[in-house]
């Protein structure tokens, strides 16, 4: 339903792209499935009055996330961040074996993983059903659902009070920011820390990463309002981080009001805040992308076309431009939900790696553009040297 006002403050919400009509990002139809699948008015906006960046118009969650096939554990690199993120929790805020920690909205258990390695004591907070079932059989305790104030409660009273709660890119799938607040604050130990990662709004509207704009990114964070959000709730910001993960995340640590800000550095707004120019400039640059990304298949008519990765983004960016499976061949993804399925509202299908080998592709686009450290390597290894790989936001073919 439309969102009339700011779901942080309920300020105006001004328009700054509107991608069109497009279908929800993790779910990936069966091949009886294809062109049933419900499309939705996908409008970024930005409030008046606070400047949080978010949709206005909200699917909601209970149709995104009971079934969803985005699993944390398909993609190496971000096994490792997350291992990278709690081992910084524990040395800056001394998690040690027996801590409790809750991590909400978990996935397949991940990070929970690691943590159970290091002795603590872990309790994963996930809605999606298929992949609560994949955490469970790895041995995580996990409590499907969505992390409400309500649930927070019933936590609360079965597990009592955790020393750290981690939250890792699922703000923006939080539609009541508020109650999830206050739900953190129940379940938080007076001493307790928060570890909150978001993508980077300044970095998605400087880079034209617009490919991170889908339903369930209801909201899209710079520190500031963050800082605001967090500060309405009686939480205090102590340190506050920036990494290039996932084209650009912000990553915050933080407690209840009353700590001292550890960080010296830390600043309450990163820079000049995004103004009405920095919008209009993404929106004629997320134009031009169209153009020449349709421009790019019409001159390459006939040639031979595949994907690597078939992540959320590259359900928008294909959608977006209107290109679909008379343009590219096939998508290779390492998702095992995702094999033998096809691409939302596009339809390309979706194979495993292995096919890699098998073919001899004109061009290689890189979707899982965020990977290219680790995935570029892997793609010349295998593909044939006359294959050029295509990096989206780069604009630039690998010269082989
Ligand atoms: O907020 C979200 C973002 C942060 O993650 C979630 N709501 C959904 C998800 O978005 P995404 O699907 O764009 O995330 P990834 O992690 O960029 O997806 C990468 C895709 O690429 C996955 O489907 C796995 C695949 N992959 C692969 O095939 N080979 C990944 C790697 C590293 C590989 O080597
Ligand atoms: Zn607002």
């Amino acid at each position: 339903m439309k969102q009339q006002s700011c779901r942080l403050c309920k300020g105006r919400l001004q328009t700054i792209l509107s991608l069109g009509d497009m279908p929800l990002v993790n779910y990936f139809p069966i091949e009886k499935e294809i062109g049933q699948e419900r499309k939705y008015p996908l409008t970024l906006c930005v409030c008046r009055s606070c400047s949080l960046v978010q949709l206005d118009y909200i699917v909601s969650p209970d149709k995104i996330f009971p079934v969803y096939h985005y699993e944390s554990g398909a993609s190496k690199p971000l096994v490792v961040h997350l291992e990278q993120m709690v081992e910084g929790a524990i040395t800056m805020f001394g998690l040690k074996k027996g801590s409790k920690v809750l991590d909400i909205g978990a996935n397949d258990g991940s990070s929970l993983m690691y943590l159970k390695k290091k002795g603590m004591k872990g309790l994963g907070v996930e809605p999606g059903k298929n992949i609560v079932k994949l955490a469970r059989e790895r041995g995580i305790q996990m409590v499907e659902g969505f992390f409400t104030k309500k649930l927070a409660k019933t936590i609360h009273k079965k597990h009592g009070l955790f020393d750290a709660l981690f939250a890792t890119h699922m703000l923006a799938n939080v539609v009541d920011l508020h109650d999830f607040m206050e739900g953190i604050k129940l379940v938080l130990a007076p001493k307790g820390v928060i570890v909150l990662e978001v993508g980077d709004v300044e970095e998605m509207i400087q880079k034209v990463q617009f490919d991170a704009i889908y339903h369930e990114h209801y909201s899209y964070f710079s520190l500031a309002s963050l800082t605001k959000l967090l500060e309405e709730h009686g939480l205090k910001i102590v340190r506050a981080e920036k990494n290039p993960f996932h084209g650009g995340s912000i990553r915050i640590f933080a407690k209840h009001d009353g700590f001292k800000t550890q960080d010296s550095r830390f600043k309450k707004r990163e820079g000049r805040p995004l103004g009405k120019k920095n919008y209009q400039e993404f929106a004629e640059k997320v134009g031009e992308f169209r153009k020449e990304f349709r421009a790019f298949f019409k001159k390459n008519k006939g040639k031979i076309i595949v994907g690597y990765g078939a992540p959320a983004k590259a359900v928008t960016l294909l959608n977006y431009c209107g290109i679909g499976k008379k343009e590219i061949q096939l998508i290779i993804d390492t998702t095992t939900a995702k094999q033998g399925r096809v691409m939302p509202g596009v339809h390309i299908p979706i194979v495993f790696e292995e096919k890699l080998r098998e073919i001899k592709p004109d061009y290689c686009i890189l979707f899982a553009w965020n990977y290219k450290k680790e995935i570029v390597p892997k793609l010349q290894r295998v593909l044939p040297k006359t294959t050029k790989i295509i990096i989206p936001h780069k604009k630039y073919t690998t010269k082989r």
